[in-house]
């Protein structure tokens, strides 16, 4: 008989698909680090400008290629949805990414693959975790530019597949009492990918501290105009990223929603809880990896290791 149809006597039987997350990283996705990047994707051309935070990415794009993940899930807030997560189901997402207040630094033109199996299996398993869940699937909708930012900064080849979640706009309204429900999404996008045998990289696309100058110089990329927006949003972000450097990510379940508080951060969206929850919660401190502030935000690049899959 034909070894395909038979298996040797005692041969070892195959076990089963072994996926986790290998790493998360915090992935700020202001425009104006794709704008200096200056790639072909992205229309408007620059002179450079946050060096630092971009030399950041560049260790972030080494540490991941030598990581050969099977996918990237990212969690972004400005693909705002009303009721529920929505995970984008869309195969083959193409098209122009705009951002609204910022047009003249940042048209991308954008051509990626989903990993559709893990997209559908997450929103079974947020449904599973009693989240209100929903697959997109609409051709065409514009993928959003915090979506985009994250995902360009850490794969500018866009060579591994990838899974985009929405923001359910309802904690972004109701306070940092609604992280709660990042935490059940966070075990929720662990399990699904645990199930699908998947070794998969996380991406929070969040900045930090959140006010910005209402007025831009004419050169954007203004190198002597950009600072913190004041000395007390500049000291929250340092007192959280002091917890980052120095604690198990689990004191950063009280340190989040107390920065917030100080500084308006944009981890009010939960990306950034969603993703130390997948993680489960790491015992090790954050790899801070650089920190800059754009138009007077606070941003952080950090990594949290994940499983050894
Ligand atoms: O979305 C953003 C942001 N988070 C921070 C700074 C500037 C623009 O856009
Ligand atoms: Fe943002």
């Amino acid at each position: 008989m034909s070894r395909v149809f038979r298996l040797e006597p005692g041969a070892p039987e195959r076990a089963p698909a072994q996926g986790g997350i290998i790493a998360g990283y915090l992935s700020p996705h202001p425009p104006h680090l794709i704008y200096a990047d200056n790639p072909p994707q992205n229309e408007p051309r620059s002179t450079g400008g946050w060096e630092v935070l971009r030399w950041a990415y560049d260790e972030v794009r080494r540490r991941v290629r030598a990581m050969k993940p099977d996918v990237l899930v990212v969690h972004a807030p400005h693909w705002i949805t009303m009721v529920g997560h929505h995970v984008n189901c869309v195969p083959h997402p193409r098209g122009v990414s705009v951002e609204p207040i910022f047009p003249h630094l940042f048209r991308y033109h954008y051509d990626f693959r989903t990993d559709v199996e893990l997209a559908e299996a997450l929103v079974t398993s947020f449904e599973d975790h009693g989240l209100v869940a929903r697959a997109m699937r609409e051709e065409g909708v514009r993928v959003d530019y915090a979506t985009i930012g994250a995902l360009h900064m850490v794969n500018p080849k866009w060579d591994i597949p990838v899974v985009s979640i929405s923001a359910n706009n309802n904690p972004y309204f109701y306070a940092e009492a609604e992280l709660g429900q990042m935490e059940v999404l966070g075990r929720a996008t662990r399990k699904a990918i645990e199930q699908t045998g998947r070794r998969a990289v996380l991406l929070a696309s969040n900045s930090l501290s959140h006010l910005h100058f209402d007025r831009e110089t004419e050169l954007p990329e203004d190198m002597g105009r950009e600072y913190p927006y004041n000395n007390s949003q500049y000291r929250a972000d340092m007192t959280l990223l002091e917890t980052v450097r120095t604690k198990p990510s689990s004191a950063l379940k009280t340190a989040i929603p107390e920065h917030i508080k100080a500084s308006e951060a944009e981890t009010k969206s939960g990306s950034l809880t969603w993703l130390l929850s997948a993680l489960d919660w790491p015992a090790t401190t954050g790899d801070i990896l650089g920190y800059g502030t754009i138009i007077g935000t606070g941003n952080a690049v950090i990594e949290w290791r994940g499983q050894d899959v």
